[in-house]
């Protein structure tokens, strides 16, 4: 067996029968990254190598092969080409929630382990599996917080994701945006608004455009400050301009 390096992962799956109707960043607990490295000498051979406190993700089943161990508040929103789609089996020796993502950026289906976990990723109580297929993962206080990545969003940003929750690829900005790019237009469906401004949100460039909801039409999408929004139909996955305001008035 290998050494690892010293990265974290955790197997999360997407509940989406249990998941919350709104989650929070208050749902999630995320602290400074403070990945640990390995102990000195030889890699750990099986469960009982993962340290209180840590949790450990491994290659193969049953806690063998190369093994990444990680602080109790180490997020890792992508693996390296070594552990990416690689994780097979886990101990989630924390207290905390320790959710698996399919994809980069907390994306994809979400395989959140309790704390106390020990076991092969396939054959965990959960509803998704992700054996060999995680891709990123985080440590959250409750299996809530496993399906929210608003707690990404600092202060005094915008932040617009490709993935309900505020999981899946973030866009970052703290001024409006006449024309999205490629990587975001048509593509928002969750939005956290940390400014201290009224986000006003449009289907159209240059703030404009339109939508018929229910015989009514609306011309802007509103998601006050301090607010986070799953952005519902016919709003979702239709944006392409937004600029910041003082009052709605101004949108
Ligand atoms: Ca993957």
């Amino acid at each position: 067996m290998t050494a690892v390096l010293g990265l974290t992962s955790v197997g999360v799956t997407a509940l989406a029968a249990t998941q919350p109707a709104s989650v929070t960043a208050d749902d999630a607990n995320t602290m400074p990254y403070a990945v640990e490295d390995l102990p000195n000498g030889p890699p750990p051979a099986d469960w009982a190598a993962c340290a209180s406190g840590r949790l450990c993700l491994y290659t193969d089943v049953g806690g063998q092969g190369a093994a990444q161990v990680n602080g109790p508040d180490a997020p890792l929103q992508s693996y390296s080409v070594q552990w990416n789609d690689q994780v097979t089996s886990a101990h989630n020796n924390s207290p905390y929630w320790a959710c698996m993502y399919e994809d980069p950026y907390y994306g994809g289906a979400v395989q959140a382990l309790r704390p106390g976990f020990k076991g092969n990723l396939a054959g965990a109580d959960t509803s998704a599996k992700l054996n060999d297929r995680v891709s990123s993962h985080k440590l959250a206080k409750s299996m809530a917080g496993c399906f929210t990545g608003f707690e990404r969003c600092e202060s005094g940003s915008l932040c617009l994701f490709t993935e309900p929750g505020g999981r899946g690829e973030m866009t970052t900005t703290r001024g409006d945006s006449a024309q999205y790019g490629a990587a975001i237009n048509d593509r928002v469906v969750s939005v956290a608004n940390h400014t201290d401004r009224h986000a006003c949100l449009y289907a159209g460039a240059n703030y404009t455009g339109a939508w018929n909801d229910a015989g009514k039409t609306y011309g802007t999408y509103v998601v006050l400050k301090g607010d986070s929004s799953v952005i519902p139909q016919p709003y979702a996955a239709s944006f392409t301009s937004h600029k910041l305001v003082t009052g709605t008035s101004q949108c």
